[in-house]
């Protein structure tokens, strides 16, 4: 069976995507840890490529790739490409999305998903986007998920993203989207 490298470094992300590639039979491999495939693209999709493409030449395997990242109407797409660098962790970065939003009530957010798979020779098979709009909250709430969970809310369900069971989130995330597009090519693709 071939391999796929899962080419992340954020373990939240690599729970999700493991969760979701459980059921396609392929054999997982994590990144090399020391690996780092500079993100230099200007959207998502390209990041998304430039990560699969490079894990992949790097270990000469399939490698899946996932850019995604979180855009807030009232900031003008921000954090958006530099969502895992708006500060230095995750409570930190939730602290100043709500500071820059404080007083506003324009709260509307979308967060935005890419997924790219690479062949061995960095060559791209399949790629997708799947985008989750919701509202930003004024606290956080919920204890489950990652990054920016607890202060993402989805009105139609009335909880927050982190206040979700890790099935709801695949039903309505940004990235459980993207893996629902790309779901029946995964189920038709020969890795070898
Ligand atoms: P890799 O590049 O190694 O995959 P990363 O964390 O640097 O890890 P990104 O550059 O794609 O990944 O940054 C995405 C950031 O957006 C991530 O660090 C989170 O802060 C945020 N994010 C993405 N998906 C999210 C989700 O489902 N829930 C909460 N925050 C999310």
């Amino acid at each position: 069976m071939a391999t796929v490298v899962v080419a992340t470094g954020n373990p939240g992300k690599l729970d999700e995507l493991q969760a979701y590639l459980g059921d396609l039979g392929w054999h997982l491999q994590l990144k090399p840890g020391d690996l780092e495939i500079a993100e230099t693209g200007t959207t998502f999709l390209e990041n998304a490529r430039l990560k699969a493409s490079g894990v992949a030449q790097a270990t000469g395997h399939w490698a899946i790739a996932d850019d995604s990242g979180l855009q807030v109407d009232a900031l003008k797409g921000a954090p958006g490409l530099y969502s895992a660098r708006y500060a230095e962790n995750d409570g930190a970065r939730i602290a100043r999305v709500l500071s820059e939003l404080e007083g506003n009530v324009e709260r509307g957010a979308q967060f935005v998903c890419a997924l790219a798979l690479a062949r061995p020779d960095g060559t791209i098979a399949l790629e997708t986007q799947g985008i989750c709009r919701g509202e930003i909250l004024r606290a956080p709430r919920g204890q489950g998920g990652f990054g920016y969970d607890p202060i993402f809310y989805l009105p139609q369900l009335g909880q927050s993203f982190a206040e979700l069971s890790p099935e709801q989130k695949r039903i309505h995330s940004h990235r459980g989207r993207a893996f629902q597009q790309l779901l029946p090519a995964f189920q038709q693709i020969r890795l070898d």
